[in-house]
């Protein structure tokens, strides 16, 4: 039995960097697919609901907006958040997947070599989250407008992952340091995400561009990468890009 298990909608969304660090670190780990309608019925949501959510408290957003999941489902006293994904390590159980993926990176190493490493490792994943948060608006509240200003202004927002990377080793190597560590996935995810999103919107960046080839060859990404699992799971809900 493998200890992780991730208990998310059948998306990529905000678990798709854990699977791809946890397949690139060889490690097998258990889906547990929650479907919109088993969503609906209520307990799941109950079984991670915090105390907030006895206001209303929970929020309803990304892929549960693409669920359909009405806000201010049933909520229930002591428990925790009202929101997927879940992890389970072992007996630990996780919320927030940025919480998950430096569990992750904690685990195997992949937290940069140093205090100074990991601080930059953190600010690059908190940067992405900025970025996560933007794209996942924009794909749940999408007008076309919104879209063409998203794309606008998309250059200034992935400007800063390639200036990074150009202060990293001229841009050979990983976002931090000379070793790949859960910020990189994270990147690695949005970046391929854009691309689908975005056709196009890396050709401006030859660093960020070479990085995705880069990081999208190492071999056990690559065949995770060329999967069914990963090829057939949208990356948002129903909107199926
Ligand atoms: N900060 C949380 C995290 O990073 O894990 C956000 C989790 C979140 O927004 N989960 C959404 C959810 O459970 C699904 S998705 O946005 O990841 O697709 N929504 C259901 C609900 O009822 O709010």
């Amino acid at each position: 039995m493998p200890p992780y298990t991730i208990v998310y909608f059948p998306t990529r969304g905000r678990c798709e960097a854990l699977r791809m660090l946890l397949a690139d670190q060889d490690q097998s780990w258990k889906e547990e697919v929650v479907t919109k309608e088993s969503w609906l019925q209520g307990p799941l949501k109950a079984s991670c609901v915090s105390d907030g959510a006895q206001t209303g408290g929970a929020t309803l957003e990304e892929g549960a907006a693409e669920l359909s999941v009405p806000h201010r489902a049933v909520p229930h006293p002591s428990q925790l958040y009202g929101q997927l994904p879940k992890f389970q390590d072992g007996d630990l159980t996780l919320y927030q997947s940025n919480a998950i993926l430096r569990h992750l990176g904690r685990s195997f190493g992949l937290y940069g070599t140093d205090e100074r490493e990991a601080a930059l490792v953190d600010m690059v994943n908190d940067g992405l989250e900025d970025l996560r948060r933007r794209c996942s608006h924009l794909i749940h509240h999408k007008r076309e407008e919104d879209k063409a200003q998203y794309v606008r202004e998309l250059p200034a927002h992935l400007k800063p992952f390639e200036t990074l990377l150009s202060q990293n080793q001229g841009g050979q190597a990983f976002i931090v340091g000379n070793q790949i560590s859960f910020a990189d996935y994270n990147l690695l995810d949005l970046l391929l995400n854009h691309q689908v999103l975005v056709p196009g919107c890396l050709d401006p960046f030859p660093l960020l561009s070479a990085y995705v080839a880069r990081l999208s060859a190492r071999p056990k990404l690559k065949a995770f990468l060329a999967s069914p699992e990963h090829v057939n799971r949208p990356i948002f809900g129903s909107r199926k890009i």
